[in-house]
């Protein structure tokens, strides 16, 4: 049974529900569910701690980060253990990315914190400076697709420039957030700083509306950042938003098409589609298209197969599938549920699907699926793929494929995107800006833009008199 950890301890309140192992359907855990009250004592807790916390030098906090990536390095099993049984992801990817990046969140930014200068600015004899501040509680909303490395993702910085926080994780994911409770009590981090709730969205509704609750971190659906929103609106409350996407994959003819291939079946299947970064709308040039999409739909039928979070969420990926084909879609690869003949059909498993022929005004190319699949269709021009790809009310990422580098920064630099990746997919150089832009999101994180997020300068200003001549 999980419990919340408020104030540095297990607390079992509140009724309970069950998280179910996509892989199989089958209950793996009971959670317990944060009520207002517990709501309430995770704030007052994080409220509690803040003070201390804002007053320890950013070089110690710094040191409290690294001793939390010691402590994932020491429990690395245990979170690889519960991210799978919560999410069926792949034990490679959970061992080489999604549990390591937890480790390199909290080492980066302490390292950018305690190396950050403040700024200072002297003219005429003013001399002007700033000081940073924590923003003081910070609710810190956590999607399923990427649990734990989206945790520390906030986390990491939020705690190392001051603030205290209250995690609320996904209820279909709580697992990997429970044994991070447990290693912050073991590595003795003060009582307070770091609180952890599990629950539905009732549970985050109440906990970004509380009035003690300074800023809020989210990263999720549009709808649901709209709902947030909208929530704290009145209170003026800081927000960070990281939304959905209906990403664009540019297939240029001077690409190396082999690795163009191979890098459309990582960004559109990684995580069984999962990730807000993921493609879901490829152009490619018309002289390479037919032989591009026999190519990636082959892929398609060999890629390791990783469910859907939820039966809910696998019955709307489902739904795309069918509304593909009343929309007069052609399917090159997969458009169904696969049959294993084992424990897995129980589970919430859809096949990876490749469609093509569907006009840019479709639904299915207008709405974020967030499962394996995309829709092919051809450009003839530079300019035309630009538009086909800015021709989204989304825009969080962009991958670009070819080999003429000056095709590559002009393009990149014109497409309405928050990140544009070329010849690469969902490579990360953690000081680098993250988010995007129109529905993708508000507000940008990552580096000195988490810090600038998560603090807030005050401007100090001094005239400096000068000496009777
Ligand atoms: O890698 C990251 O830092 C990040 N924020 C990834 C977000 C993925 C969304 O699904």
């Amino acid at each position: 049974m999980l419990t919340h950890f408020i104030g540095g301890q297990p607390v079992a309140a509140g009724k309970t529900f069950p998280v179910h192992d996509p892989v199989t359907g089958a209950v793996v855990r009971q959670v317990h569910e944060a009520d207002p009250e517990v709501v309430d004592r995770a704030v007052r807790a994080a409220r509690e701690a803040a003070r201390d916390w804002a007053a320890m030098p950013v070089g110690e906090r710094a040191g409290w980060m690294r001793r939390l990536a010691e402590g994932i390095e020491a429990r690395f099993d245990d979170l690889v253990a519960a991210e799978i049984a919560d999410t069926g992801k792949p034990l490679d990817q959970t061992r080489t990315l999604d549990i390591p990046r937890g480790i390199a969140n909290f080492r980066a930014f302490a390292e950018i914190a305690a190396q950050r200068p403040e700024d200072a600015f002297h003219l005429s004899g003013v001399l002007s400076y700033t000081v940073r501040r924590p923003l003081g509680v910070v609710a810190v909303i956590v999607p399923w697709n990427l649990p734990f490395l989206l945790m520390t993702w906030k986390l990491a910085p939020a705690l190392v420039s001051g603030n205290t926080v209250v995690v609320k994780p996904s209820e279909q994911t709580p697992g990997s957030a429970a044994v991070f409770a447990e290693l912050c009590a073991e590595a003795g981090l003060p009582p307070g700083v770091v609180n952890i709730i599990f629950g539905y969205g009732s549970a985050g509704q109440l906990l970004v509306e509380h009035p003690w609750v300074n800023a809020v971190t989210f990263t999720g659906s549009t709808a649901t950042g709209t709902t947030i929103m909208k929530s704290v609106a009145d209170r003026v409350k800081p927000i960070s938003f990281e939304l959905g996407g209906k990403n664009a994959g540019l297939v240029f003819e001077d690409c190396d098409l082999d690795k163009a291939v191979e890098g459309a079946v990582k960004s559109v299947f990684t995580n069984g589609g999962q990730v807000c970064l993921c493609t879901e709308r490829l152009y490619v040039h018309r002289s390479i298209f037919e032989d591009f999409c026999a190519r990636l739909a082959a892929r398609a039928q060999e890629v390791e197969l990783q469910p859907m979070i939820s039966a809910e969420h696998r019955e709307k990926v489902l739904s795309y599938y069918a509304l593909a084909r009343s929309e007069g879609a052609k399917v090159l690869a997969g458009g169904s549920v696969p049959v294993f003949g084992d424990h897995r059909d129980s589970g919430y498993f859809v096949e990876p699907t490749v469609v093509t022929g569907l006009s840019e005004w479709s639904r299915f190319n207008r709405e974020e699926i967030f499962g394996p699949v995309c829709h092919v269709a051809p450009f003839d021009s530079e300019a035309e793929a630009v538009d086909l790809a800015n021709g989204s009310e989304y825009g969080l990422a962009a991958t670009l494929w070819t080999t003429n580098l000056d095709r590559a920064h002009r393009v990149a630099q014109r497409l309405e995107a928050g990140l544009v990746w070329v010849n690469t997919w969902y490579l990360r150089d953690l000081r680098t800006p993250f988010g995007g832009v129109k529905l993708s999101g508000i507000g940008r994180e990552g580096g000195t833009r988490s810090l600038d997020f998560y603090s807030e300068p005050t401007t100090i200003t001094i005239k400096l008199e000068q000496p009777d001549a």
